[in-house]
């Protein structure tokens, strides 16, 4: 037993690599978690990386400054994360500005030929109204969620269409964040149409894209050749993340134990399907969009396990895998000094980390920061 007392306290506000610290009684290996004080550290990398003109924020930090609108979409949401956990009016100004630099990037409009993407901007300016009572975000939201329910159709007995000018195609990725966009609304304006929309959507997505033996969700269906073909072998941790958070406000507004089984049922398979995760990990899906995925759905399990309603033994294990997820990235996927997040949660990053990566390894930090509070983790 002449193992070493390991304390490894990552101090990650100097962006030192860890030190491991040996007290020399030996005996245990301890690793210091700074959840909050590493969110701080990967905000400040992520704004001095990537802040690219008018508030908005560019591809990568390898000299692409292309512009992506759901990116930044998701880039508000992380900028709320922030201000909600410190009270940083800081985070306030650079979420106005992101919000109006949208606009300037996306030609002088927020409306945008995907539904989806119009739906991930919505549902963060839903958050940042809730966080800040400013009403330009109130206003951008209900806009976009006008456009968007023109989106919706018959073709395959209902849903909204993935772009707003291919009718013969429906996703995941544009049905379940808009049954939360419609609740989210619901919780401002309490319209019951909004309510009965987000049913609606949510129980075309459930009878459509959801395998009911596991609760995985398909990521689209559409017409090939004639033929209506579902696609059932993408299976993607963003739309199990939205599938989950939908169920969960559905269960939170209205009380309905169903949609909380829905929530668990998606929640449990997402932890062992190997399609999604490799030895208690999310698996990489790669750079690209695919960088953005594992965050959203690490926000909405999130949201799952902080629902009061959930019984205590599920908590847990939702916290276990959480918890194994966050430490796994935190000492293994983030680079240092660099703050930069490797879209592989066990490695460390390679040269070129794309914003949405970024904000993956954000997301998933800044949620370990919330359970922490919660005395979760
Ligand atoms: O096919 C869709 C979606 O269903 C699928 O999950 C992913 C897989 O690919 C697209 S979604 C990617 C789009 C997101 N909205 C903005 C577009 O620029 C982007 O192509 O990767």
């Amino acid at each position: 037993m002449a193992a070493i007392l390991l304390v490894l306290s990552i101090n990650s506000c100097s962006g030192d690599d860890p030190k491991p610290l040996n007290d020399g009684q030996g005996g245990v290996t301890e690793v210091v978690y700074t959840w909050s004080e590493t969110a701080d550290s990967l905000q400040e990398a992520t704004y001095n990386t990537y802040l690219s003109t008018n508030g908005t924020f560019r591809q990568d930090n390898a000299g692409n400054n292309f512009f992506n609108y759901w990116w930044n979409a998701h880039m508000l949401d992380v900028l709320i994360d922030g201000y909600i956990r410190t009270d940083n009016e800081q985070y306030k100004a650079r979420m106005k500005s992101l919000l109006q630099g949208i606009k300037v990037m996306n030609g002088g409009t927020y409306h945008n030929v995907f539904n989806d993407d119009m739906e991930w901007l919505g549902m963060a300016c839903l958050r940042a109204y809730e966080a800040t009572g400013d009403e330009a975000y109130l206003t951008v939201a209900r806009d976009l969620w006008t456009e968007i329910k023109k989106s919706w159709s018959d073709v395959f007995d209902g849903g909204i269409t993935w772009r707003t000018d291919t009718p013969f195609g429906k996703n995941a990725c544009s049905n379940a964040p808009a049954a939360i966009l419609a609740l989210r609304l619901y919780q401002v304006d309490q319209n019951p149409e909004d309510l009965q929309w987000a049913k609606d959507i949510y129980n075309w997505q459930k009878a459509t894209l959801v395998d009911p033996a596991t609760g995985l969700v398909w990521d689209n269906i559409s017409m090939q050749n004639g033929e209506v073909v579902i696609n059932k072998d993408w299976i993607f941790t963003y739309n199990l993340g939205t599938y989950i958070g939908a169920a969960n406000l559905l269960y939170e507004i209205t009380g309905e134990q169903a949609y909380l089984s829905d929530a668990v049922q998606t929640a449990r398979s997402s932890m062992t399907s190997p399609k999604v995760t490799s030895e208690g990990l999310l698996r990489s899906e790669n750079q690209g969009d695919g960088g953005l995925f594992k965050g959203i759905f690490v926000r909405y399990f999130t949201d799952l396990i902080l629902q009061p309603g959930l019984n205590e033994a599920t908590r847990n294990e939702l916290v276990r895998f959480m918890k194994f997820n966050a430490e796994t990235f935190y000492s293994k996927g983030i680079g240092r000094p660099s703050m930069l997040s490797s879209p592989d949660w066990r490695q460390q990053p390679g040269s070129n980390t794309d914003l949405s990566t970024q904000l993956s390894g954000i997301m998933l930090i800044e949620a370990a920061a919330r359970l922490k509070a919660e005395e979760l983790l």
